[in-house]
Order: C-alpha cells, then sequence, then structure tokens
C-alpha cells in the first residue's frame, strides 16, 4: 500500500528539493502531486532524477480530499490559507514554515530527535523546523542524551539559498558584476551579499536580535529541553547551499572528546570527520546532495568545567528543509503501519 503525497510549492528551492527525495528514497506512492501557485499552474516539473514530468497544478483549486499526506513548501501566507483547509479534509500538512511551529497541538519534529512528538498531533498538521535549528538538534541531541546540555553559543553561517531562489541569483550576478567592473544594488539581501557576510537573517525582534535567532532558541525548546540555555548570532555568507554552524556547547556532566566522537559516530545522521590536519572537516560545498549532518573540529573548552566547541554542517535545503519533511512523512506511514 502506498500514498498519495501532494508536494505544495513544488517549484521552490525546497520543493524541488522535496520531489527529488520522494524519489531518490522510494517513498511508497500511489499518486504524486505537484502543487504551486496559478502563476505556474501546467507548467512541468521533473519528478527528481526519474523519467516522470509533473504538470503543477494551481493551489487556490487544488482539491486534498482523497490525499493523504502534503509537504507544504510554500511560504507562510499560502500555509495559513491552505493547510487548514488540506488537514481538514483528512491530509496530514508537513508544513516547512515557521507558521504553525510554536502552537502547542503541532508537533515540531526532527525523525532523529523527537519522533514521540507525533503523538501529540492534533490537527493533521506538523511543523518543519528550521534548516538551521534542524542540523543543531541532530548534532546536539546524541551528546545532551550522554552530558546534558546546559547553555550553547551558536553562531552560524548560513547560505543563500534559505532565502530562496531569488537570493541565489543575487548572489550570482553581484559576484559576477564586481568581477567585470559593473558593480550591482542589492535587491533581495540588505547589503551586498557576494565577497561579504551579513549579520542579520529575517526581521528584527524588539530585544535586537533576529527572528532567526529567535527560532533556534524556541524550537530547540521545543524539539530537544525548554532547559536549555541556548544563544545565537545568525550571519548570511556567500555560499550557495549548505548551512555551518559553530557551536559552544556547556554541559552539567563531563564529556571527553574521544566520548563525543565516539558518540557522533554512532548517532543517527550525524557524520563524524575530525581529522585535525588540513582538510580533515567539513565544508559546505562538500555537503550539498547529501543527508547527513557532518561535525568536524570537536574540541575541548577549556574556559569552562564541562566544554566542547564544535563544527557542523549540513545541507540546508535537504536536512534543513526537504528531507527532515520527507522523513516525518516516512514515520507518520511507519506509525500507521504499526496501527494497522
Ligand atoms: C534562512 N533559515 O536560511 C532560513 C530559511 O523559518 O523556515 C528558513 C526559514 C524558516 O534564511
Amino acid at each position: 500500500m502506498g500514498y498519495r503525497v501532494a508536494v505544495v510549492g513544488a517549484t521552490g528551492n525546497v520543493g524541488r528539493e522535496m520531489l527529488a527525495i520522494l524519489a531518490e528514497r522510494e517513498f511508497p506512492l500511489d499518486d504524486i502531486a505537484a502543487v504551486a501557485s496559478s502563476r505556474s499552474q501546467g507548467r512541468m516539473i521533473d519528478f527528481g532524477d526519474t523519467d516522470r514530468e509533473l504538470k503543477c497544478q494551481s493551489i487556490e483549486h487544488f482539491d486534498f480530499s482523497g490525499w493523504d499526506i502534503a509537504l507544504f513548501a510554500a511560504g507562510s501566507g499560502p500555509a495559513k490559507e491552505h493547510a487548514p483547509r488540506a488537514a481538514a479534509a483528512g491530509c496530514v500538512v508537513i508544513d516547512n514554515s515557521s507558521l504553525y511551529r510554536m502552537e502547542p497541538d503541532v508537533p515540531l519534529i526532527v525523525p532523529e530527535v523527537n519522533p514521540q512528538a507525533l503523538g501529540r498531533m492534533k490537527r493533521n498538521i506538523i511543523a518543519n523546523p528550521n534548516c538551521s535549528t534542524a542540523q543543531m538538534m541532530v548534532a546536539l541531541k546524541p551528546l545532551h542524551d550522554a552530558a546534558t546540555i546546559k547553555r550553547v553559543v551558536v553562531s552560524t553561517y548560513q547560505s543563500v539559498s534559505g532565502a530562496g531562489k531569488e537570493a541565489m541569483d543575487e548572489l550570482f550576478t553581484q559576484t559576477r558584476a564586481i568581477f567585470v567592473g559593473d558593480p550591482k544594488e542589492s535587491e533581495v539581501f540588505t547589503k551586498q551579499i557576494a565577497f561579504n557576510v551579513i549579520p542579520h537573517i529575517d526581521k528584527f525582534m524588539d530585544d535586537g536580535s533576529t527572528k532567526e535567532e529567535w527560532k533556534m532558541v524556541s524550537e530547540t525548546h521545543k524539539i530537544l529541553d525548554p532547559d536549555i540555555e541556548v544563544t545565537a548570532t545568525c550571519v548570511r555568507v556567500p555560499v550557495f547551499v549548505g548551512h555551518s554552524e559553530a557551536l559552544n556547547v556547556e554541559f552539567e556532566k563531563p564529556l571527553s572528546v574521544e566520548q563525543a566522537h565516539k558518540i557522533l559516530r554512532e548517532a543517527p545522521g550525524c557524520m563524524l570527520v575530525d581529522k585535525r590536519e588540513n582538510g580533515g572537516y567539513v565544508t559546505p560545498v562538500e555537503c550539498v546532495g547529501e543527508y547527513a549532518t557532518y561535525i568536524s573540529r570537536v574540541r575541548k573548552d577549556p574556559t569552562v568545567k564541562h566544554g566542547l566547541n564544535l563544527w557542523c554542517v549540513s545541507d540546508n535545503l535537504r536536512k534543513g528543509a526537504a528531507l527532515n519533511a520527507v522523513q516525518i512523512a516516512e514515520l507518520l506511514g511507519r506509525e500507521r503501519l504499526q496501527k494497522g
């Protein structure tokens, strides 16, 4: 038995990855629909690397009855307008926007970390976390289980694909324009992104932090543990795909580098690459198209009693978005099988 799955926002960065990953992982499908804004109605898009093409259907007229799962990657506006109607039609929505994440009856899930949260689903809506939170959760969960994390200081180096296709185009055209001596004004970003870094992602909050930073704190509390203190600085860097994070982690109990290595080597979703030599660590370009969250540069922080520093890199369109959503769909499938 397979599932009828609709991908909403199918023409965007994350929607296309969702289709690719459903195909790659041979998700049991009885039917697949590509759904997008009415502007894209009728457009043909690839179903991953398969020979199949899908004709985009307009979200405005899409009837979700009879569809089992809708993977939404269309942003908060369409999620607000269409996710409740899909859910009411009996379709389970897995939404990649931030709209429903903090609602108590909407589980916010990273399958390697809190699959049990699925049991709290009340409204047929499940939320997918922010990309920078998702990879951090995969890296921190096994360490938290071993030595109880007290505090995390995280600095991110986030690729432009997190801000959408236009942002990727801006990095490309601005870089080329600077090379040919004809610099272009920024339109997507607030400052020049080519050959630069921008300490601002999402809108500003009253306390001077940004919403991206707030998401890393509040989503960690919901997914992993409300007692962990988290402080974040989120920075956009001129990288196309792959978010990187420098994590400073303080524990309740002692945890040596060797113990952390062993734990991370065995932890689901983690890939440890930590050789303490030239190139013995992972950078964003190497994680593009991969499923894993890569951990490198694990070392002791001697300024606190029990502390470690580490470097964490992942494909933000995959583990940070599309892969995590498909893994939630797989979790849902397993749960249904168990219930019979
Ligand atoms: C970025 N993390 O890199 C953002 C993109 O809440 O799902 C994802 C925003 C979100 O710009």
